[in-house]
């Protein structure tokens, strides 16, 4: 299915709600928003629907979701930026609920869903994606928008650092700064700006790093004592893995959540070389080469001490 094809559908459809991923990141709600803005500048009655309300960390734009009830009313659903219809969570049930389901998503790995399937692994964010069904739909950019679409694609490439930035986000990105928005103040609130909690949880985590194998392993263990000491909330701990892989001569970073007396959460990073998806998958986990994760049922020291040693084994080849 094509972009023209899916902008002719949705010339024609009145009553549109937008869906995107649970625990929502900045290109799943930059997307929504951005069409749903366009989808009311062109008459149509749009809405974008959340399980929960929105994310704190988002609370500087001025997004305005409708909190998922029973009976929010769906006749075309468009889910955005989520490959697989289980990831809706409980707004799965809208998509069979729908007369007609679009769906626009980026993501290599996934389980196409819908009537209309848009899937672009070569974008570097959804936000690509709606950035080109606007021009198809004919509806000009406004400062709403475009600054909805610049979160969006901002965030998924990492502020244009990561490896998916291609010339054409690029492209992009020059034509929505074309419109009269603060992209300044943008990068201010995602990338310059924590609650003071997270700021606290730094220090510790930053304090209780440690490395194994001369350096060439980084570990941070948080404990649930160190959130209650920096009355951190757990998206407090969203970015702390990076701070175990920065360190120079590191080549994996674990991280290590403890989330109860048994149970420990562990995201493992690479930087170059180093397959951490085989330390993942030897303790029932999984993920990708360079990102990976999996669960522990033992103490946070005892847990440490075990991923610790996996890495060693994987860096000894
Ligand atoms: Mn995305």
């Amino acid at each position: 299915m094509s972009i023209a094809n899916i902008a002719s559908f949705l010339k024609e459809a009145q009553d549109i709600t937008i869906l995107t991923h649970i625990s929502p990141d900045g290109d799943a709600l930059g997307s929504s928003f951005a069409l749903c803005a366009a989808l009311e500048d062109m008459g149509k009655c749009a809405k974008v629907v959340l399980p929960e309300p929105l994310p704190a960390y988002f609370s500087f734009m001025d997004w305005q979701p409708t909190l998922y009830t029973a009976d929010v009313a769906t006749q075309t659903v468009v889910a955005l930026d989520c490959g697989d219809s289980k990831r809706l969570g409980t707004l799965e049930t809208l998509i069979d609920q729908a007369e007609t389901v679009v769906m626009l998503d980026h993501h290599k790995a996934g389980t196409p869903f819908g009537d209309l399937r848009f899937v672009s692994p070569a974008s570097s964010a959804t936000g690509e994606i709606i950035f080109d069904l606007l021009a198809a739909l004919d509806v000009p950019l406004t400062p709403e928008i475009a600054s909805a679409l610049y979160v969006a694609i901002s965030t998924d490439t990492g502020g244009f650092r990561y490896s998916n930035t291609t010339p054409r986000t690029h492209q992009i990105i020059a034509k929505l700064l074309e419109l009269p928005f603060d992209a300044a103040r943008i990068n201010r609130f995602l990338y310059d700006c924590v609650p003071y909690s997270k700021l606290k949880l730094t220090a510790l985590a930053l304090d209780a790093l440690t490395f194994f194998e001369n350096g060439r392993i980084g570990v941070i263990a948080v404990s649930l004592d160190m959130l209650r000491q920096s009355g951190a909330v757990p998206e407090d701990m969203d970015g702390l893995t990076d701070y175990t892989r920065i360190a120079q001569g590191v080549e994996i970073g674990i991280l290590l959540k403890e989330k109860g007396p048994d149970e420990v959460k562990i995201s493992l990073r690479s930087n170059e070389y180093a397959d951490v998806s085989a330390i993942a998958t030897s303790f029932l986990g999984g993920g990708h080469v360079r990102a990976s994760g999996c669960v522990i049922h033992a103490p946070l020291a005892q847990a440490k001490e075990q991923m610790g040693a996996a890495a060693a084994k994987i860096l000894k080849g």
